[in-house]
């Protein structure tokens, strides 16, 4: 009783599986994320300008060389997160107007300290 219940699903299964698997890596591809990096380093981010694109997705990756916890915060791009001692953290962003939009280490507010250079030219 359940064999050929079982022999009729598999190719189905396969299929679907395939078909999950064909939607997975469209996606991915149309995503294809831009990401730019910050590196936390003595307390500092490192650059402390960084320059992104206006108007587009993008993600911060956000690298904490130090041993201790840091947090990037910014209140003008409404984020805050925590990246402990050596390790990274993503940062989803945008579509970003033009302009300036600072941020700060709050564990290290007088030496981390840093903006988002936003314009329309695009920067790799
Ligand atoms: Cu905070």
């Amino acid at each position: 009783m359940t064999k050929p219940l079982f022999n009729l699903a598999t190719p189905v299964l396969r299929l679907l599986l395939l078909l999950s698997m064909g939607s997975f890596w469209m996606a991915a591809e149309s995503a294809e994320p831009l990401v730019f990096t910050l590196r936390i380093k003595d307390h500092l981010f490192i650059p402390a300008e960084l320059l992104v694109p206006a108007n587009t997705r993008f993600r911060l990756r956000i690298v904490n060389e130090d041993a201790t916890a840091e947090e990037f915060e910014s209140a003008s791009l409404n984020r805050e997160k925590v990246i402990m001692g050596r390790s990274e953290g993503i940062i989803h962003l945008g579509p970003l107007a033009p302009g300036e939009y600072s941020f700060f280490g709050e564990f290290n507010p007088r030496t981390a300290l840093g903006r988002l250079i936003v314009n329309e030219t695009d920067h790799d």
